[in-house]
């Protein structure tokens, strides 16, 4: 028996922490055993690496440092958390997973989507999600809710320019797999994201887990 990989998507202060505990609940209501894991992080080798990458004290990081960072924590996380989760039949849910390097390394950077194909296939070992909630909201709502928690880390340093390129990417990527993305409207009050979240998740589950 495997299980199944929800990753949880969006840009800045979209939500995602937010309905992670919704996503949870309604799984474990199904009597769905389920792992939570964060990206970048979910080990201790990978939250090592979210440090460096998030210190705004490094702002001269490269493009290229960037993304094998990324895929160096996901390596591990894969490694070490999602294959043995899925193969013991559990299930992995996850807040942010290679789409965010589609969206953050690829449409924020600039780097080519070959190359991060590549690496996915390498590093991530191919390992790809069975459903994807994208929480979309204008670039503007999503910095304004983000800046309201404090210091910026030093992807949050990054212009408005940078994250419509990213929410661009994201929404592309959407468009291009609507059987594997549920797109929520995360501009909408939390109860109503809430809603739609457990819309979808029940969707999900009436379809055994399955992508549409
Ligand atoms: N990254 C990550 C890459 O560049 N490439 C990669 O491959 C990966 C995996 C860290 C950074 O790394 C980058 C992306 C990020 O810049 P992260 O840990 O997911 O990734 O980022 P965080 O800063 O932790 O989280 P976000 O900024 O994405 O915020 P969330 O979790 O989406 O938003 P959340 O839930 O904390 O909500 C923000 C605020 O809004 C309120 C909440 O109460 C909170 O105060 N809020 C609402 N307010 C009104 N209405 C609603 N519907 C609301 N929903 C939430």
């Amino acid at each position: 028996m495997t299980g199944k990989l929800i990753t949880l998507e969006g840009g800045e202060g979209a939500g995602k922490s937010t309905v992670l505990d919704t996503v949870r609940a309604a799984l474990v209501a199904h009597g769905v055993e389920v792992v939570v894991t964060r990206e970048p992080g979910g080990t201790p080798a990978g939250e090592a690496i979210r440090a460096v990458l998030l210190d705004p004290r490094l702002r001269g990081m490269s493009a290229e440092t960037e993304l094998l960072l990324m895929f160096a924590a996901r390596a591990q996380l894969v490694r070490e958390v999602i294959r043995p989760a899925l193969a013991a039949g559990r299930w992995v849910l996850s807040d942010r997973f290679t789409d965010a390097s589609y969206a953050y390394q690829g449409g924020g950077r600039g780097q080519p989507a070959t190359r991060i194909a590549a690496l996915e296939a390498w590093a991530a070992d191919g390992v790809r999600p069975d459903l994807t909630l994208l929480l979309d909201l204008p670039v503007v709502e999503g910095l304004r809710r983000a800046n309201g928690r404090g210091e910026a880390d030093r992807i949050e340093m990054e212009n408005a320019q940078f994250f419509e390129r990213v929410r661009d990417a994201y929404r592309a990527r959407a468009a291009a797999e609507p059987g594997r993305f549920r797109v929520i409207d995360a501009g909408r009050p939390l109860a109503e994201v809430l809603a739609q979240v457990q819309g979808a998740i029940a969707e999900f589950l009436a379809r055994g887990g399955v992508p549409a």
